[in-house]
């Protein structure tokens, strides 16, 4: 029955009615098991229909999440979800379905895993390629501090994070310690668009060759089990089997890693994966299960469409469409106007070449793949290669532009010191999702980059107050020969038109938008907006307001500052206001500034709209913190 169809039946006598915790799937059959898989997509297609969220990867996790739960003692066993965005069936699962239509809501649960709303979820997590390291350490401290309790421990790890080195580094490091673990490694093509590397092509390898692994494995039990320990023919199999690896032998990479390959399994058989995870789960050491799965499985317009349905807005159910939303469809996002000047600038200079992590569509850079795809680099989630990457292009001659959300370029704080600013590489950092991301919440919020990106030595950074002056410091940027960081938000652009302001950029100019002579304030990209909405009203109570466009947080236009006359001056800001742009205005003018922006805190999910009225960034909100101040 398909999922459309099933909608159409009355919601008497649901399994997951009585499934309050991980413990009340233990009492079902296989077949109550299938049947509930089904009644879990319902669940999850109707909520994020409405809330929007991460659905193809979370619809293909189903069977594999109800075995997880099913053959460990959840939450006394521990399961660590790599990313963590297919996690919807695990909450689901251990009570959180009653709240599951508050899914990415301000206030609600979260969309990925969090220590803080359950103990079912052991860290809380958002990145790439942690799970494994994470899971090693767990392990570790158990065998340390209380080996009798022998709890398990199971990293679950798609194949796109696979693409990151930090789940190498874990793999390294758990063969090495020989720790009990079990990773599963969760193939189904697809990182977010078509997974890319080396790697995946060997993984496909593999899924193409089941027949090989079977006999492999085969092979080994058959012997096992019928001859005694050290046996000659027991040592010719294992010898036999040694020989086979000079041939394509299925997990050969893992198990020379030290790990006990399992697989590839079809990971949506429910009978198949509980028989044989219990089983894994008996073997001691290192053990990886390979299964296959399909992104979107049970969905049909998730599975024609698992790119787009990686991380939806509301949709129609019935037809998969993406719920129209009048106005906010229309407008141009700062994504496809990067994307779009990006592909201009590259028709007049063959130099110019793009670099991914693994999100072409996110970053606007799928057009340019289609209008150059020679000069487009995907490099899989690995953040850290593609800075080290870049580096290389811009040193024999080319313009290399890396495209990258806020958060994720965390990851490559050493690589933009050490190997683009140290060497003075004109490397240019096109940072989305700045500032407030919004429903993906705690892990995914761009607030920290000012903060760490202003430290760095020789690295300019800007941040655009509008569309026609993202484009400007674009073209600004491939001609200034110097690294160089642009900052933009999840948002859509609105164009600011003021008289006599310069559209020209230059190296640390800032620009006055309006004078006035109460106070002045100096803000950064998408805050100049709200900033000249504030003097408006401020204005209409009798304080006249100076407003100035920084555009620059390196170098700052000290000179500019020093002539503010106002006796107060404010900095606004969409980033932690602790060590951020507004710190780096105080630390230039040695004199005491108000600093508007985020606190140093983690920020939880909810709407961009909603977080920045209750942070105080918006017009009525920055006047307010002006008057109080
Ligand atoms: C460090 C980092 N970079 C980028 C992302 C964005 N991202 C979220 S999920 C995802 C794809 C993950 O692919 P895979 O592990 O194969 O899981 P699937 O969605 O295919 O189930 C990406 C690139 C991220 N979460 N972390």
């Amino acid at each position: 029955m398909t999922l459309q169809q099933r909608r159409k039946k009355p919601k008497n006598n649901m399994l997951l009615d009585n499934i309050n915790n991980p413990a009340d799937i233990r009492k079902l059959s296989i077949e109550q098991l299938t049947t509930l898989a089904g009644e879990i997509r319902q669940r999850m297609v109707e909520v994020v229909s409405k809330t929007g969220g991460h659905l193809a990867s979370s619809l293909g996790a189903v069977e594999l999440i109800i075995t997880l739960h099913y053959c460990l003692d959840t939450p006394r066993d521990k399961i660590i979800f790599d990313v963590g965005h297919q996690t919807y069936a695990h909450k689901i699962l251990t009570g959180r379905n009653k709240d599951f239509d508050t899914l990415r809501q301000y206030g609600g649960i979260s969309g990925f895993p969090s220590h803080i709303e359950s103990e079912y979820d052991c860290f809380t997590t958002g990145h790439s390629s942690t799970a494994i390291s994470l899971a090693l350490g767990l392990a570790c401290a158990r065998d340390l501090k209380s080996p009798e309790e022998r709890f398990k421990v199971v990293a679950v790890v798609g194949d796109g994070s696979l693409s990151g080195g930090l789940a190498f580094e874990g793999l390294n490091n758990t063969g090495h310690l020989n720790k009990d673990i079990l990773v599963i490694l969760n193939t189904n093509e697809l990182s977010i668009a078509p997974n890319v590397g080396a790697l995946s092509v060997y993984l496909n390898k593999i899924i193409s060759l089941p027949v090989y692994n079977r006999f492999h494995t085969s092979l080994e039990n058959f012997v096992k089990s019928r001859v005694p320990k050290g046996s000659r023919l027991l040592k010719l199999a294992s010898k036999f089997e040694e020989g086979l690896k000079g041939l394509f032998i299925p997990g050969m990479l893992f198990e020379e890693l030290g790990f006990r390959y399992f697989g590839p399994l079809d990971g949506h058989n429910l009978a198949l994966l509980t028989h044989t995870l219990k089983n894994i789960l008996q073997i001691p050491g290192p053990r990886l299960l390979h299964i296959v799965t399909k992104k979107g499985q049970g969905y049909e317009h998730a599975e024609n469409e698992p790119v787009r349905f990686h991380g939806t807005p509301p949709f129609e159910i019935e037809t998969g469409a993406p719920k129209s939303r009048p106005g906010v469809d229309t407008a141009l996002t700062y994504t496809a106007i990067f994307g779009k000047k990006l592909i201009e600038l590259a028709q007049n200079d063959k130099r110019i070449v793009a670099i991914t992590a693994a999100m072409p569509e996110g970053t606007g850079l799928d057009k340019f793949a289609a209008a150059y795809p020679d000069r487009l680099f995907d490099v899989g989630i690995a953040e850290e290669h593609a800075v080290c990457f870049a580096a290389g292009l811009a040193k024999d001659g080319l313009k290399p532009i890396v495209a990258v959300y806020s958060t994720f370029l965390q990851r490559a704080y050493d690589e933009i010191m050490e190997c683009v600013a140290l060497q003075k590489l004109p490397v240019i950092f096109a940072i989305d999702r700045a500032g407030i991301v919004g429903e993906d919440g705690v892990t995914h919020q761009g607030v920290f980059d000012i903060a760490y990106l202003r430290s760095i030595p020789n690295l300019v950074m800007m941040a655009p107050k509008d569309g026609v002056e993202l484009e400007k410091m674009l073209e600004f940027a491939m001609s200034a020969d110097m690294p160089a960081a642009i900052r933009y938000p999840k948002e859509k652009v609105q164009s600011i038109e003021y008289p006599g302001q310069s559209k020209k950029i230059e190296l640390g100019k800032a620009e006055v938008l309006k004078t006035g002579k109460d106070i002045a304030i100096v803000a950064l990209g998408c805050m100049v907006l709200p900033s000249l909405g504030a003097a408006e009203i401020l204005e209409k109570e009798g304080i006249s307001v100076t407003v100035v466009n920084a555009r620059f947080v390196r170098p700052l236009d000290i000179d500019l500052l020093r002539t503010l006359k106002a006796k107060f001056i404010f900095t606004v800001e969409d980033g932690v206001a602790e060590g951020g742009f507004g710190s780096a205005v105080q630390e230039a003018l040695g004199e005491h500034i108000h600093r508007l922006g985020l606190p140093l805190q983690f920020i939880a999910h909810g709407k961009r709209d909603i977080l920045l009225e209750k942070y105080g960034l918006t017009s009525q909100g920055i006047a307010k913190s002006i008057k109080d101040a």
